[in-house]
């Protein structure tokens, strides 16, 4: 891998991945979004792994996708490159993906984090989508996952001014999950990745899908479809180990089967 550094056994059950283009401030060009994408697939097939965290490093999250490889782009060459179909890679991953961001998160890097399932912030994050300054608009999913997570008017500000927000606006505005210590970062995030790795792999798997549809079906559909990722957890080993050791008051040792 040349721009990102890959750690599967972070610790047991827990991957590390780390966007490792420092001097460019870890923008993502199409090789390392590439990258990205093959290690999720990997990750998510190993049984070894549970959660999966993706971080910048303690300075910069990402400073959005590499302008000056796109720059003098066509909408056709874009169109042909599709660098960003990438990013339907990562949307498909079905173990829990946790970026870790400190410093900038701008465009496609503001995108990246919010594509993950949680997001943990150093205070010193700062997060944007600032792709109006450069005459264009944000294209993987910052108007839609922002304005989903801020609502309309925050997103609404934010996209049509490019303006950055603190890791506290993001944390009052629902963007993130808490904000911690830069020096912190990583092992802030490992707790709360320990914490979703002692649980069911399967009921994980499960729990994080009904989640995710809550944003592409109306209540009932909803409602219908977290049921019967509900029953379905009862086919697993995972459901009863769970349950007999809540009875026989012991920790549960789930296998994800
Ligand atoms: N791309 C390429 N290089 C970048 C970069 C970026 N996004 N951001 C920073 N760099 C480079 C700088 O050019 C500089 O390189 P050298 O000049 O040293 O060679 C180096 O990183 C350090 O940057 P600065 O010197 O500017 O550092 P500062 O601390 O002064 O400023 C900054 C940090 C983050 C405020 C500033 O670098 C900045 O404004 N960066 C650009 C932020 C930005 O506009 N981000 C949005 C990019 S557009 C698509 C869907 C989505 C997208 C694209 C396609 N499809 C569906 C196909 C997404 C688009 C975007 O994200």
């Amino acid at each position: 891998m040349q721009f990102i550094k890959v750690n599967p056994q972070h610790e047991k059950f827990i991957a590390v991945i780390e966007l490792n283009r420092p001097k460019e401030l870890n923008a993502l060009n199409r090789e390392l979004m590439l990258e990205i994408r093959d290690t999720l697939r990997e990750l998510d097939e190993d049984d070894n792994v549970r959660v999966i965290i993706l971080t910048g490093g303690q300075k910069v999250f990402a400073a959005g996708a590499d302008i000056k490889q796109m720059a003098s782009a066509t909408a056709i060459d874009m169109l042909n490159i599709d660098q960003f179909s990438t990013w339907d890679g990562i949307k498909k991953t079905k173990k829990p993906i946790i970026a870790a961001v400190s410093g900038f998160a701008l465009g496609g890097g503001c995108e990246l984090a919010m594509t993950c399932d949680m997001i943990v912030a150093s205070d010193t994050a700062k997060f944007g989508q600032p792709e109006i300054k450069i005459g264009t608009m944000p294209g993987a999913g910052g108007t839609q996952r922002l304005t989903r997570a801020m609502g309309k008017v925050q997103a609404m500000e934010l996209v049509l001014t490019g303006k950055f927000i603190s890791a506290e606006e993001a944390l009052a505005g629902g963007l993130i999950n808490k904000i911690v210590p830069v020096e912190l970062l990583l092992d802030e995030t490992l707790k709360l990745a320990r914490l979703i790795a002692a649980q069911s792999p399967v009921a994980v798997k499960l729990a994080k899908e009904a989640v995710n549809n809550a944003f592409n079906s109306t209540l009932d559909e909803g409602l219908i479809f977290e049921r019967k990722n509900f029953y379905l957890t009862f086919a697993s080993a995972d459901q009863k180990e769970g349950m007999a050791a809540f009875v026989e008051k012991r920790v549960p040792d789930f296998k994800g089967k």
